[in-house]
C-alpha cells in the first residue's frame, strides 16, 4: 500500500502549505469538503463508494480517473482491511498523492536551460513566464526571456513590462518576426553572456496541428543550432477555471506540440482544481509547476504531497493564532 506520510515540515514548507491552501481555497472548501465529510464517520460500503465518485466527478477529476482512483482505494481497503473513513480517507490521501507525483524530473541541466511556453490565447502563459523569471532569478540563476509570440505587437509590451519587473533582460523583435529566429538570437545570446537559462513565450494562435507542429519543430531546432548544450522543456500551460474541457482540448495539441509538463493557472479562481489529478491520465504530463494568483510570486513549483495536503487537510485548513 502506498501510505501517505505524515511528516514534520520546516517553516519554509509550511509557509509554501500556507499558499497552496489559499491558492486551493475554493476547491477545498467546494467539492473537497465534501469528500471530507463523506469519509468522515462513515460506513465503508458500496454507498460510500459511488457517492466517492460522484463527488470527484463534481470535483472535475474526470470520469475515467474518478472511477479508477474508487476502484484503487477499494483493491487498497480490501486488501489492507482497512475499517474507518478516516483511514480510508488515508488510503485515498496516498493514491490521489501517487497519481499527482511526476514520473521523471523537470529538465534544466543544458546550457543554457530554454523552457518554451506554449498554450493556447488567455491562459496565462505570459504571466507565467514573468513567475517563472522571479522564480528562479530568486533561486540565483540568470534568466533570459524570449518574446517568441511576435503574432500581436501588445504581447511582446506585455512581456517586456514583466520583463523590468522581474528584473531580468528580454530579447525581442517587431511584429511578425520570425518566433524561432528570436528565441535562436536569445538563446545564442544567453550563451555568449553567460546566462543560465532563457525564457520563451510564443503565439497562443492555433491555426491547425500541422502549422503548430512545423512552428515547434521549427523552435527545437533552432534552440539546438543556437547551442547543441541547451536542454529543452516545453511547458504546456492549462487554465484550471476550464479545467476538464481544457485537458480534453490539450489532448491533441499536446502531442503534437511534443509538451513535456503541464503549468496549471488560476487555480486560485475556481473550485474544480480537481483536474489536476487527471492530468497525467489525460496528457500523460507531469504538473510542474501551479498559477495561484496574478501577482509575480503567485506561481508554485508544483509538489504533489503539499498539494493533497492543502486538498484534503488533516486539520482544519487555518491555524488559529
Ligand atoms: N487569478 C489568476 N489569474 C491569472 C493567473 N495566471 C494568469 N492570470 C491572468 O490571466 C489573464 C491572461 O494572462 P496572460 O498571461 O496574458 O495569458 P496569455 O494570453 O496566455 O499570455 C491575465 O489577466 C492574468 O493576470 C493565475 O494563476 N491566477
Ligand atoms: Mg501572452
Amino acid at each position: 500500500m502506498f501510505f501517505f506520510k505524515k511528516r514534520n515540515i520546516s517553516e519554509k514548507e509550511f509557509e509554501e502549505q500556507q499558499k497552496m491552501q489559499r491558492g486551493l481555497e475554493k476547491t477545498r472548501t467546494g467539492f473537497f469538503q465534501n469528500i471530507l465529510n463523506t469519509l468522515t464517520n462513515c460506513q465503508i460500503d458500496d454507498d460510500l463508494y459511488n457517492d466517492l465518485e460522484e463527488q470527484l466527478i463534481l470535483a472535475d477529476v474526470g470520469p475515467a480517473c474518478a472511477v479508477r482512483l474508487v476502484d484503487e482505494l477499494r483493491d487498497e481497503v480490501e486488501k489492507n482491511h482497512l475499517k474507518t473513513g478516516e483511514e480510508a480517507l488515508d488510503a485515498l490521501r496516498g493514491i490521489i498523492c501517487q497519481e499527482l507525483t511526476p514520473r521523471y524530473p523537470l529538465e534544466l541541466d543544458g546550457h543554457p536551460a530554454v523552457i518554451l511556453v506554449i498554450g493556447v490565447n488567455g491562459v496565462g502563459k505570459t504571466t507565467t513566464i514573468a513567475k517563472l523569471a522571479h522564480l528562479y532569478k530568486e533561486e540565483g540563476r540568470r534568466v533570459m526571456l524570449a518574446a517568441g509570440d511576435t503574432f500581436r505587437a501588445a504581447a511582446s509590451e506585455q512581456l517586456e513590462l514583466w520583463a523590468d519587473r522581474a528584473g531580468v533582460p528580454l530579447v525581442q523583435a517587431g511584429q511578425g518576426a520570425d518566433p524561432a529566429a528570436v528565441i535562436f538570437d536569445a538563446v545564442k545570446s544567453a550563451t555568449a553572456k553567460g546566462y543560465d537559462m532563457v525564457i520563451a513565450d510564443t503565439a497562443g494562435r492555433l491555426h491547425n496541428k500541422k502549422g503548430l507542429m512545423d512552428e515547434l519543430g521549427k523552435i527545437s531546432r533552432s534552440v539546438k543550432k543556437a547551442s547543441p548544450e541547451a536542454s529543452l522543456e516545453v511547458l504546456l500551460v492549462l487554465d484550471a477555471i476550464t479545467g476538464q474541457n481544457a485537458i480534453s482540448q490539450a489532448e491533441e495539441f499536446c502531442r503534437a506540440a511534443g509538451a513535456t509538463g503541464v503549468v496549471l493557472t488560476k487555480l486560485d479562481g475556481t473550485p474544480k482544481g480537481g483536474c489536476a489529478v487527471s492530468v497525467w491520465e489525460n496528457l500523460g504530463l507531469p504538473i510542474r509547476f501551479v498559477g495561484v494568483g496574478e501577482k509575480i510570486d503567485d506561481l508554485m513549483p508544483f509538489d504533489a504531497q503539499t498539494f493533497v495536503e492543502s486538498l484534503l487537510p488533516e486539520v482544519p485548513a487555518h491555524k488559529e493564532d
